[in-house]
């Protein structure tokens, strides 16, 4: 593969529907899109999962912004990159910031794909066809509206349904949730509001038949989820705690989790998520794909990763409609009956539109190789 420029976007789209967390809400996305353009002219996509504050984990557009300038895309300009597999080793001597070298590498995995005639699934060595698709539901103004939208995202096909939880905002409304839809998959995610002393709090959801409850405790904790995994019934799932194969070894050594939750952005990329796919394959624990609103480019490469073998339960990769009123790619992500057809055109199988990326962008830089 040979680079010939890089164009880093800062873009933003706004949101149908403002998405509440345990840590705050957003009611619009702005992130990095990364074009990586080869001598012929042809382009690799990928976007950044990084929000503007560092409330998911401690990475922020700008600081994203800052590593790819100064140190990463340096590193892709030294010479000339061959798989897509070599790329993680180029940063190796570089700490965290997962999201970033994530984007980068990631588009890299477009580029290549393209360019070997590759759909993206094919080049990460998948094979689903078809995959189940759930959908996140935020934190809502009141029990009312949580209901109405999940029985609309029943409607549309979603085969399950997750719902964000926070202290206040957790027994009394998974037991109205399952009293009302008694035969979903259902799950909730905390995004790290409780700690050890709810762990009273959090027992009494094993009662719901809930198909995990995801990140009940810090983002940086795996101790504290062992001894909460050991008093309940229900999988417990890492999402935030977990930035590497090597993490999901020692999370599942301690048994901290039964389920983990890869998103390719927080651990670094699509080299690091298959090997932390294999891991969990070899220990018997089934992964998920999880989803950060991204826009379609970033939702193909959800779709792509999702394809491999231990992927076990439906993503949080809903259709471009859950978020926008109009995506950046053509076609947009649409699901029938709860499920994505995966693409079979080269690459993240699905066309960036300029114009529509145009309209959006706020500031660009291009790096010239
Ligand atoms: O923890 O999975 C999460 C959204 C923002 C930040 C963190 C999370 C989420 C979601 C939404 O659950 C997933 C999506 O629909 O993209
Ligand atoms: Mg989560």
């Amino acid at each position: 593969m040979r680079i010939d420029r890089i164009i880093l976007r800062h873009v933003s789209m706004d949101l149908i529907h403002p998405f509440k967390t345990s840590f705050g809400t957003m009611r619009n996305k702005p992130f990095i899109l990364v074009e990586a353009v080869d001598r012929d002219g042809i382009s690799g996509w990928a976007e950044s999962v990084a929000f503007p504050e560092p409330s998911y984990n401690e990475e922020t557009l700008k600081t994203n912004w800052h590593l790819m300038e100064q140190f990463l895309i340096p590193l892709l300009q030294q010479s000339a990159i061959g798989h897509p597999n070599e790329i993680s080793a180029r940063w190796r001597h570089i700490r965290g910031n997962y999201m970033a070298k994530s984007a980068l590498e990631s588009a890299c995995w477009d580029l290549y794909s393209k360019l070997n005639g590759l759909t993206l699934t094919e080049a990460i060595g998948g094979n689903k066809r078809e995959l189940d698709v759930g959908v996140s539901i935020g934190i809502q103004a009141s029990l009312t509206e949580l209901l109405e939208k999940i029985e609309s995202n029943l409607a549309k096909g979603y085969k399950r349904i997750k719902i964000k939880i926070m202290p206040g905002w957790d027994i009394d409304i998974v037991e109205a949730v399952r009293l009302r839809f008694p035969q979903i998959a259902l799950m909730v995610d905390a995004n790290s509001a409780y700690s050890l002393g709810d762990i009273d709090r959090l027992k009494k959801l094993d009662e719901y038949g809930l198909t995990m409850i995801e990140q009940p405790f810090a983002y940086n904790d795996m101790v504290d989820h062992s001894v909460l995994q050991k008093q309940i019934a229900t999988p417990v799932c890492l999402d935030e705690s977990i930035h590497s194969s090597e993490d999901a070894r020692k999370a599942i050594e301690l048994g901290s989790c039964r389920i983990i939750n890869i998103k390719i952005g927080r651990v670094g990329g699509i080299a690091e998520s298959i090997r932390l796919h294999d891991v969990c394959h070899k220990a018997g624990i089934p992964v998920w794909c999880g989803g950060m609103l991204e826009s379609g480019i970033g939702r193909a490469h959800n779709i792509a990763i999702s394809t491999l073998p231990n992927f076990m339960f439906p993503g949080d990769t809903a259709a471009s409609s859950n978020y926008w009123s109009e995506d950046i790619i053509e076609p947009e992500v649409t699901i029938q009956d709860g499920v994505i057809r995966v693409p079979e055109r080269p690459g993240i199988g699905f066309e960036p539109v300029i114009r529509r990326i145009r309209d959006r962008t706020l500031y660009e830089q291009v790096f010239q190789f």
